[in-house]
């Protein structure tokens, strides 16, 4: 398994000498390091726990952080999972960003989600307290997190629950207005019936959808596009360990909401259109209107196999700090010639639709 990781990673070495712009290179072209304000700062709040998701959703991130477009401010926890935080913060250490402030919910829901991959996550390395009393509460991370932004510079992507943007808005409403540019809401855009209703949270839910100061873009989809069954190939780490616990000790593809989420949160309008136009509502009743400033979803704007392909290109990718060393090519490659690779990094002589790394570049060959 590893071996062919290595041939995989060795073969793009040799085809690509510039291995290190492998994902960078469109992004740096002609300017060298991107602007400020082409880095999406990104504080990450889930209910990493019942679903595999939130996990998924966190690889995305940190690979979108390796490739310079996000910058994961801080991560706070809206479920009470006793091994939620360690597990976050072992996925943000693979990555190397065990620093990243993490906070957690620290008031009771009813009827708490059992996991069935927390505890083995958590089980890599990481430095959780075991005290949970000494995890920094969610709410001083918001507050703390945003007073140290830019104003209108923070992107929060909502993933879970509503219950810490709730508390956040009560205690500062100010703070939130002037520091953040978009809350990216995971969840339904009528009739949601998990993340704005589940633990009796409809209220905060309504709450934030209601009072929410600046753009809420609510993103409903991922329900029919699977991804992370690739995980299978790779080496263990936490994400491959999230996915593999969650299928009962297998490897198969998961519904990717909360992946597509932070895909648009960073991504924008490049990969995904907005709309404006309708109503929105909420399980309890509670209904708001559609608005380009204030309330907008989103809708795909590739198939289903493209985004399949792209967010799998992610899962797979290991850290960007990990060092290959001694890596050796099978057999030598002209690297005049274009070189097709598949997700599972293997050479391709006749591709078919969908993604592959060529040339330095990650192409969608159709
Ligand atoms: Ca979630």
């Amino acid at each position: 398994m590893k071996t062919s990781i290595i041939l995989f990673v060795a073969s793009i070495l040799v085809c690509l000498p510039k291995v290190e712009n492998l994902l960078t290179a469109s992004d740096t072209e002609g300017g060298g390091q991107k602007e400020d304000d082409a880095v999406t700062n990104v504080i990450y709040d889930t209910d990493m726990c019942t679903d595999v998701d939130d996990v998924g959703a966190l690889a995305i991130l940190h690979k979108l952080s390796d490739e310079g477009l996000a910058n994961i401010l801080a991560v706070v926890y809206n479920e009470v999972h006793k091994r939620g935080v360690a597990a976050i913060d072992a996925i943000n250490t693979w990555y190397g960003r065990g620093d990243i402030p993490i906070g957690a919910y620290k008031k009771t829901l009813k009827d708490p989600d059992y996991s069935s991959y927390l505890a083995a996550v958590a089980k890599y390395e990481n430095d959780t307290p075991s005290d949970l009393s000494k995890v920094p509460d969610a709410l001083d991370v918001y507050v703390n997190t945003l007073k140290a932004q830019k104003d209108n510079s923070v992107t929060i992507v909502s993933v879970g629950f509503l219950n810490n943007l709730a508390d956040l808005l009560r205690a500062e409403p100010e703070l939130v207005e002037r520091k953040v540019k978009k809350l990216v809401v995971m969840a339904g855009v009528s009739g949601d019936n998990f993340n704005t209703v589940r633990h009796d949270l409809v209220g905060e839910a309504q709450k934030v959808l209601e009072d929410w100061p600046t753009l809420v873009v609510i993103s409903p989809i991922g329900e029919d596009i699977y991804t992370g069954v690739v995980l299978e190939n790779v080496e263990d780490n936490p994400v491959r360990t999230a996915y593999y616990k969650w299928f009962n000790s297998s490897f198969q593809g998961r519904s990717s909401w909360d992946l597509l989420a932070v895909l648009y949160a960073v991504k924008g309008t490049e990969l995904f259109d907005e709309q404006s136009e309708g109503n929105g509502s909420l399980r309890n009743g509670y209904t708001y209107k559609m608005s380009k400033e204030k309330r907008i979803f989103i809708t795909g704007k590739f198939s289903k196999s493209y985004y399949e392909a792209l967010l799998n290109t992610y899962l797979i990718q290991p850290p960007t700090n990990t060092k290959v060393e001694n890596v050796v090519c099978d057999k030598p490659v002209d690297s005049s010639a274009d070189c097709f690779f598949d997700l599972m990094g293997r050479r391709v002589s006749t591709p078919e639709t969908g993604l592959y790394f060529v040339n330095g570049k990650k192409v969608l060959y159709r």
